[in-house]
């Protein structure tokens, strides 16, 4: 049994009480690798559960299209300057409900329906609201692609800088979903500035690391940054726009509301303003450094494994495992490390050869066991943890014995100390 704060619902709701806790036993007792997930803190937890959910707020801070938004509106104001210091920037919009509506804003804001976009291809990294054909980035916009490299399996941005030349896109966007490597976002603003392109970048997966210097960032150079504020900024689940020209204020606040949402999640605004906080702390950039040390360590040992790792390293919080080369595919050991209680999710490769829905790679990513306090030695035991389960598929008696060993490594990181101490 969960202790406070779901004493109350326990006893009130057990049907939805129960879910909370297994899923909470499945966070706790396993080892979390997947590269857009992360342990928020327990405040950033806490302050989502708030009585600003009551509250209709549409518009904008002193702007609104209902009475009674005095508080919300102090509150709505302290997210946007603590986010506006954290990343230096000037304008800020913490209403979108997610990194997909934060897109779905910016490009309302930028560019007409049918205009030209030029985003990293989904199979090569990308994400899907960068262009993909079933998502309104590919629907009501016309999109083109770069690939990586086929040689490196990095971002070949005289590549880029070629084909932006030829598609004369209106927007470029940098970003990915799938990339280990840092992402030159000076260069990508050369190539817009060169076609006359706006630039925008999705900075979702690297905000923590930009957050804390790890990453160049893009903040100089795009005309419009979107992120997500759940996954290495560790805060609730959400979207942002950053940028700092004043002349697009208007039409990126219109984007949001009344372009693609209606009220704000005030609470949910409530608990990022939290995470902002926490992550301007000294603690949090030597988190971030964690972060990247034990993916490149999670590399290093899985290749000495005898893996194919792309690009051959990490930059940043995620590997990319290749088994391209192998009758594994990615679905397959997806599975099989569930079984031991590692969490994984399967993912496309360059060149990918096998299905969407089978892929050829593994994506994992250390944001949550960093956040747990794992460090080298686990991330070695991690490793070879994996491996074994790679030899052992199919073998349910070897991989229940690693999945015990899974589990006690779990156990000696405890999640949510303080909820759980009167379990
Ligand atoms: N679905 C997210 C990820 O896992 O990277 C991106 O939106």
């Amino acid at each position: 049994m969960l202790g406070k704060p779901w004493q109350e619902l326990a006893e009130k709701d057990h049907e939805v009480y129960a879910c909370i806790e297994s899923e909470f036993k499945r966070q706790e007792e396993g080892i979390e690798l997947i590269a857009s997930e992360n342990f928020a803190s327990e405040a950033v937890i806490s302050s989502m559960a708030n009585i600003m959910t009551n509250k209709y707020a549409e518009g904008r801070p002193s702007k609104r299209y209902y009475g009674g938004c005095r508080h919300v509106d102090t509150m709505e104001n302290l997210a946007i300057e603590r986010v506006c210091n954290l990343f230096s920037c000037n304008h800020a919009n913490v209403q979108p409900h997610s990194g997909a509506q934060a897109n779905a804003a910016a490009f309302l804001a930028l560019i007409k329906p049918g205009d030209k976009i030029l985003g990293l291809d989904l199979s090569n990294g990308g994400h899907l609201t960068h262009g993909s054909v079933v998502n309104f980035s590919g629907i009501h916009y016309k999109p083109h692609f770069y690939h990586l490299d086929t040689e490196t399996e990095l971002l070949n941005y005289d590549q880029i800088e070629n084909l932006a030349e030829s598609v004369k896109p209106q927007l470029i966007i940098a970003g990915a979903s799938a990339y280990p490597r840092h992402i030159d976002f000076k260069r990508f603003r050369e190539i817009a500035d060169k076609v006359g392109a706006y630039l925008l970048v999705d900075m979702s997966h690297i905000a923590g690391l930009v957050a804390t210097s790890l990453h160049q960032s893009p903040i100089p150079y795009a005309h419009v940054v979107t992120s997500t504020t759940h996954k290495t900024l560790r805060g609730p689940r959400g979207g942002i726009i950053l940028w700092n020209d004043e002349k697009l204020t208007a039409s990126i606040n219109k984007g949001v509301f009344p372009g693609t949402q209606g009220g704000p999640l005030e609470h949910i605004i409530a608990s990022k303003a939290v995470a902002f906080r926490e992550a301007s702390f000294e603690s949090f950039k030597t988190y971030q450094k964690l972060v990247v040390q034990n993916s490149q360590v999670l590399a290093k040992e899985l290749i000495s494994l005898g893996f194919k790792i792309i690009t051959g390293g990490s930059d940043n919080h995620l590997v990319l495992m290749d088994l391209s080369s192998t009758e594994t595919s990615g679905k397959a050991l997806e599975e099989a490390l569930e079984k031991v209680f590692i969490t994984v999710n399967k993912n496309t490769v360059p060149k990918e050869k096998r299905s969407p829905f089978v892929t050829s790679g593994i994506r994992l990513g250390t944001p949550a066991v960093s956040t747990r306090g794992m460090g080298e030695s686990e991330m070695k035991k991690i490793a070879n943890y994996i491996h074994l389960t790679y030899k052992q598929q199919g073998n349910d008696e070897a991989l229940a014995k690693i999945g015990e060993e899974v589990k006690t490594l779990a156990k000696q990181f405890p999640l949510y100390s303080e909820w759980t101490k009167s379990k």
